[in-house]
């Protein structure tokens, strides 16, 4: 029996922050253990709004390193860069001749992107036929994303079903992956937001690569509740649970045991000790990460990656080809 199939893609944009982490790269490094994981660092996504070309390129070496560093192994899964592999483009053309104008501009991630701005390119609205291609061209079983994503892989589940009908089995209809640990790392400057990594506060998240004085002092800032008392309570104190969840997750405690960690301990001191528990879990990624940054190892990992990922989509690319009346030689 073939092993599930796993695909997930993760943006070269903004800065990975604690969040992502335990959100979704912690779920990737466990799922590799079990099932036939691709990971993808997406840069034909990032192009669907204005990027600097120079920062794009040293964006998508950074995240691939950072996924690594979080512990993704290279002799467990298949871990790539989406223009690497051609069959991307090329799968996602053919699905235009499929997906519908109407159905992709009623996604609410195009009406929010697309509101506050004087030109919409194209690939703004096209962004989810190529998010169906990533998945489909690896008949992915399983696809790990956040809440924000389920609409877009609704998309990809109408597409795939759309074309089997029309055309014959040809793709597997994949089911998202919503991890089960509910935790959410909220923004330490307002815990009404979630952290998130393209915020323009930088003091709201903590970043994979911060230095340790600068998690401190992001930490000594966050906001917390009046009272002194540390105690785990998300309506009354959400700014103190916040950092009680975060301590919690570095610590890999239960709330419960991370609130016994501080009877009459106070906010300032607190905040240390969240800290120390962040900068314990970064350090090891922190020089892992400078490790595949400084060496040919990185450009090793993501070349014989992305020989995989052409391997494998080259036979969904040819079927789907093939059915659609294209002339082959
Ligand atoms: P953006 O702000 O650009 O939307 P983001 O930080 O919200 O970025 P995404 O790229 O949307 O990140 O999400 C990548 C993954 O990280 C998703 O699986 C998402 O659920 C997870 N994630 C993001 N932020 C958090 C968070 N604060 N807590 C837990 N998981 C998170
Ligand atoms: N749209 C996703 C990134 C993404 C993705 C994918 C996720 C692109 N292709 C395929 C899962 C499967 C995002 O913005 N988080």
């Amino acid at each position: 029996m073939r092993m599930t199939r796993v695909f997930s893609g993760v943006q070269p944009s903004g800065n990975l922050t604690l969040g992502n982490y335990v959100g979704a790269l912690r779920q990737f490094v466990e799922l590799q253990h079990e099932h036939d994981c691709f990971f993808c660092v997406v840069d034909l996504h990032a192009l669907t709004l204005p990027q600097d070309p120079e920062q794009l390129r040293a964006k998508t070496a950074e995240v691939a390193a950072l996924l690594l560093a979080s512990g993704l192994d290279p002799a467990k899964m298949t871990l790539f860069v989406q223009s690497h592999v051609p069959a991307h483009a090329e799968l996602s053309w053919l699905l235009n001749g499929i997906a519908y104008v109407g159905e992709l501009s009623r996604m609410t991630q195009y009406k929010d992107k697309a509101k506050d701005r004087k030109t919409v390119t194209a690939g703004l609205l096209n962004y989810p036929i190529l998010m169906a291609a990533d998945i489909l061209l690896y008949q992915a079983d399983l696809v790990p994303i956040g809440a924000d994503q389920k609409q877009h892989l609704e998309l990809s589940r109408d597409v795939a079903i759309r074309f089997n009908n029309r055309f014959g089995d040809t793709f597997v209809v994949p089911e998202p992956y919503i991890p089960k640990v509910g935790a959410r790392v909220r923004a330490l400057t307002d815990p009404a937001k979630k952290m998130s990594k393209s915020s323009e506060v930088p003091d709201s998240y903590i970043a994979l690569l911060d230095p340790p004085d600068v998690v401190r002092s992001k930490l000594a800032r966050a906001v917390t509740d009046s009272g002194r008392e540390v105690r785990y309570d998300p309506k009354e104190k959400p700014g103190v649970s916040n950092l009680l969840t975060i301590y919690s997750l570095c610590r890999g405690k239960t709330v419960k045991a991370a609130e016994g960690d501080f009877p009459g301990v106070g906010y300032a001191a607190f905040k240390e000790a969240v800290a120390e528990a962040v900068n314990d879990t970064l350090r090891p990624i922190q020089a892992r990460y400078e490790e595949l940054m400084s060496t040919g190892e990185l450009r090793d990992i993501l070349a014989g990656g992305g020989r995989r990922a052409a391997e494998v989509s080259a036979a969904t690319l040819a079927d789907v080809k093939r059915k659609m009346g294209l002339l082959a030689l």
